[in-house]
């Protein structure tokens, strides 16, 4: 092993590998880290043994969770590749990733239904100016022609999306491509690079319609090519690379290319992509110091790992980083090369290379690092509102503080992830991107922290009031041994309207109760309202103490408390107690072809839809505005990703109580009971 990363060979280049869940993003890493001798085998997806299955939480749900760093070169020159996770659920350390990296791969399934699934990708990477390229992989099966993919992969990308190369078809297989810039076809053998053949005689027409295409899509960003094209004049090769990769370097552009990961079909020709293309790390850190201050490293991730302790997960900017110097202030306690599962104990980190540094406690995404400090970025992605939670609690008896300690260590790694007493219901909740997060942060907690947990479905926080008034008084009088106990109060109790709350109102004349006690029958009357007759928090309810009468020796504030109980518990039942459950703001972000879908979903949990409208910012999507009842929000996501390949989303907020009578009230008191 050496004992540096990216001094060797020039500045390291960092390509990120993204793109949605299964599309092939873990085999094309292992393809590329093969092709170009970083790995002597490859591993299989089956028995999970390919280098980007690394994680155990990968290994053991069949999805990357976390990304994952190869480290290889190619035709001498070192590169770092990023696989990152395409689960939803996990993007927070994807969006991590792609804001260090110089170039990304967008990893695409060739079904033109599913292009759908690249859109929060493409959209990311053109909100962030990230240069980028699109891999449609397992291409050899592809139902449909390279024209119709594209169409589709287009309809989900602001930017032009020029095709690179043109498939050849033979019968139901793609066998090979022509390459449109060097007009060169290529044969796929398996296990070899691709032969060089002849461009196929039915295929020349549509060889020069496709290139005419990407010629006249880089004229619109490039004036003396356009002349060109508009002379007939055949543009030189070298002008049309230099064309190609400025519109990549400034996105403007899109390549897109092809192939099968299984097999590394096409993948020596994305190499070849990406090492002509891919901006320098000097050149992506002239860029990012738009936003961004000056510094040595930039940290994407932060990870306690069993064996080195917390490790910060940096990107070199400029100069080396070396072991044991002072960073952000602190001692680097060990400084390692990432590959796969492995971390390396390196002595030095290069320009543009990817390490992680050791013993630095207090640094967080995003951070730029000095020798004295380390900096925030004017901009860096925060994670969407957590749209699913869950209640957690201890298993074993006493780790509550454990849980706690732990719970903001993990929050710190991952800030996808939040928790917090919930006011009303006094439950611990674990907020999330979903089910398969939560249950990932579980595993965690057992496994990195030591607490075994137990997560549940949060309770409603449903409340209750009344629907009409009645006057009762309360009476407390009791004689034990010496001195006796004695309260009375008069309880005028009446219904407020909704978001009113409680009012407590002393209408007490001739001082028939003192004044010195009427706080204590206000503290009484509160203190019964914490639980209704239904089982619930009482809200929107004015009582006022209206009569009473009291003893010079016998009352006192305790006797005067617990006769305003006495008054309310007999008051509230009488007063018809009627549940109430909290309505959400909703808003739901899918696109369009699953807005009706959307808006039946919605419908059968009892939602009041109050429109829909174009995604502000978002080609092609909608957003559908509804209020929802919070019992019923609990999985909407869960329903909302299976109608939706996984892309959908929503935004949420408290709106108001609701009035709930019937089936589904009669349970909520039930189960209220039953505790
Ligand atoms: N036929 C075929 N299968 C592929 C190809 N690439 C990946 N797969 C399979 O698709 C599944 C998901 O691939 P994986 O790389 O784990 O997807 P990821 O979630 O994007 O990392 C695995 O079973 C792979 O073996 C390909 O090019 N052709
Ligand atoms: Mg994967």
């Amino acid at each position: 092993m050496p004992d540096n990363v990216g001094t060797n060979g020039g500045a390291t280049r960092v390509a990120a590998i993204v793109g949605p869940y299964t599309s092939g993003k873990t085999s094309l890493l292992e393809s590329l880290m093969f092709v170009s001798g970083g790995i002597t085998r490859k591993g299989s997806a089956a028995d999970r043994s390919r280098l980007g299955d690394a994680q155990a939480e990968a290994k053991s749900r069949e999805m990357s969770v976390e990304t994952v760093v190869a480290n290889t070169t190619f035709l001498d020159e070192p590169w770092t590749l990023l696989d990152c996770p395409g689960s939803i659920e996990f993007l927070q350390d994807t969006r991590h990733a792609l804001m260090v990296a110089d170039i990304a791969v967008v990893v695409c399934d060739p079904d033109p239904a599913r292009a759908v699934m690249a859109g929060p990708f493409l959209k990311f990477l053109e909100d962030n100016g990230i240069p980028h390229l699109i891999f449609v992989n397992r291409m050899e099966h592809a139902k449909a022609g390279i024209g119709e993919i594209l169409e589709a992969l287009q309809a989900a990308s602001e930017r032009p999306l020029v095709m690179r190369q043109l498939p050849i078809v033979d019968g139901e297989n793609v066998t090979g491509y022509i390459d449109l810039i060097h007009e060169r076809a290529y044969h796929y053998e398996e296990g070899k690079p691709s032969s060089l053949v002849r461009i196929p005689a039915a295929a020349a027409a549509d060889e020069q319609g496709a290139r005419q295409e990407l010629l006249e899509s880089l004229a619109d960003f490039d004036d003396s090519l356009m002349e060109e094209l508009l002379n007939d004049a055949e543009p030189a090769k070298g002008e049309v690379f230099a064309s190609l990769k400025r519109d990549i370097a400034e996105n403007l552009v899109v390549p897109v290319l092809f192939g099968e990961a299984e097999r590394d079909h096409g993948v020596n020709r994305l190499w070849k992509a990406l090492r002509h293309d891919a901006p320098r790390p000097e050149a992506t850190w002239e860029r990012r110091k738009e936003v961004t201050p000056d510094g040595l490293a930039q940290v994407f991730k932060t990870q306690h790992a069993a064996h080195t302790g917390r490790l910060s997960w940096v990107r070199v900017w400029q100069g080396d980083l070396t072991d044991g110097m002072t960073l952000a202030g602190q001692k680097v306690g060990g400084l390692y090369a990432l590959n796969g599962a492995e971390a390396t104990k390196i002595a030095k980190a290069g320009v543009g290379s990817v390490a992680a540094a050791a013993r630095l406690e207090n640094t967080a995404p995003g951070d730029v690092l000095t020798e004295a400090e380390a900096l925030k970025p004017e901009f860096w992605p925060q994670p969407p509102q957590a749209p699913f939670a869950l209640k957690l609690s201890t298993v074993k008896m006493g780790d509550d503080v454990k849980l706690s300690t732990a719970l903001a260590k993990l929050v710190a790694d991952d800030v996808s992830l939040s928790y917090g007493m919930d006011p009303d219901t006094g439950e611990l909740l674990l907020w999330g991107m979903g089910e398969v997060h939560l249950m990932v942060a579980a595993d965690r907690l057992r496994s990195q922290h030591n607490v075994e947990v137990k997560a549940e479905q949060p309770k409603v926080p449903f409340k209750e009031t009344i629907r009409k008034g009645v006057t009762e008084r309360g009476r407390h009088k009791r004689q034990t041994g010496g001195h006796g106990q004695f309260g009375d109060a008069v309880l005028e109790v009446k219904p407020l309207s909704r978001g009113e709350g409680f009012v407590f109102t002393d209408r007490i004349v001739g001082g028939v109760v003192p004044k010195n006690y009427i706080p204590a029958v206000e503290a009484g009357v509160r203190e019964s309202l914490r639980k209704g007759p239904l089982g619930f928090p009482v809200v929107d309810v004015g009582v006022t103490l209206t009569d009473g009468s009291y003893h010079t020796v016998d009352s006192s504030e305790m006797a005067f408390k617990t006769a305003a109980g006495i008054g309310m518990r007999a008051a509230l039942p009488k007063c018809e107690p009627i549940l109430l459950e909290p309505i959400w703001n909703v808003a739901v972000a899918v696109p369009s072809e699953w807005t009706s879908k959307a808006q039946r979903a919605l419908s059968q949990r009892r939602a009041q839809i109050l429109g829909y409208d174009k995604r502000p910012g978002w080609k092609g999507w909608d957003v559908v505005k509804a209020q929802v009842p919070q019992m019923e929000v609990h999985d909407l996501i869960v329903e909302l990703r299976s109608l939706t390949m996984g892309v959908g989303t929503f935004e949420w907020d408290f709106d108001h109580l609701q009035e709930l009578t019937g089936r589904v009230a009669d349970k909520a008191v039930a189960d209220a009971r039953a505790e």
